[in-house]
């Protein structure tokens, strides 16, 4: 059988789960694959009119958007107009498994949203807070390409610190860390035998649920 999963903690509240998704990684692509047939991935405008260089998509009752009129949850896709995919079973059992495995007993994500970057495609510091309930954690799955996910305090001028963040890597932030300051550097060129020459990162939130 295999060992068990070595959690490291890396602040106060949050846990990075290495690994966490290797064994079904398959899975896991093949989720968000049809997940991004129905709602595809795409590229949204910041309130200030710029594009991300990150594509997203999103699944469950509520997906993240970002538009002229600012940062939300909407439970309709814009491009679509129609509700977000429903969140697949196994992903959600995943991510409650991982928060268990970092101590968050009874974690139950009503929001995923699904990063995708290609080469250069990378996101700015930032916090997340468009979430009703910050007493829940976010667990985060990284797929593909390894990427530096860059994080600070609570402060935008604290200190960065930087994490090399692989395939399968699970990150469950919580506690204090959950209104961390944190990013992602330009992604870097390459080639991973699952997904090529990109990365798809998914966040599971309570985007309105309480915890
Ligand atoms: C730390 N995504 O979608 S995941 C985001 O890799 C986002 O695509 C990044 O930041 C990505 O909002 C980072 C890691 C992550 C997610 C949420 C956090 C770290 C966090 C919330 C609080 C603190
Ligand atoms: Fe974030």
């Amino acid at each position: 059988p295999p060992e068990p999963l070595p959690a490291e903690i890396l602040d106060d509240g949050a846990l990075l789960l290495r690994g966490f998704a290797t064994a079904q990684a398959g899975q896991w692509i093949a989720e968000v694959q049809a997940l991004q047939a129905a709602s595809p991935f795409r590229i949204m405008q910041v309130p200030g009119g710029k594009s991300m260089s990150v594509a997203v998509t999103s699944c469950g009752d509520w997906g993240w958007i970002s538009d002229a009129g600012g940062y939300r949850y909407s439970a309709v896709d814009p491009l679509t107009r129609q509700p977000w995919p429903a969140m697949p079973a196994f992903l959600a059992g995943q991510a409650r498994a991982a928060a268990h495995a970092a101590g968050y007993a009874g974690f139950a994500p009503d929001a995923c949203l699904v990063n995708r970057y290609r080469p250069g495609a990378r996101m700015g510091l930032h916090r997340d807070q468009d979430e009703a309930d910050f007493a829940a954690p976010i667990v985060s799955v990284s797929l593909g390409l390894g990427c530096t996910f860059l994080w600070g305090g609570l402060r935008r001028q604290d200190p960065v610190r930087r994490l090399a963040l692989a395939h399968g890597d699970v990150v469950v932030w919580g506690g204090p860390t959950r209104l961390a300051y944190h990013g992602v550097g330009p992604l870097r060129d390459g080639l991973h035998p699952l997904l090529g020459s990109e990365r798809w990162n998914l966040t599971f939130r309570m985007a309105k649920a309480r915890y």
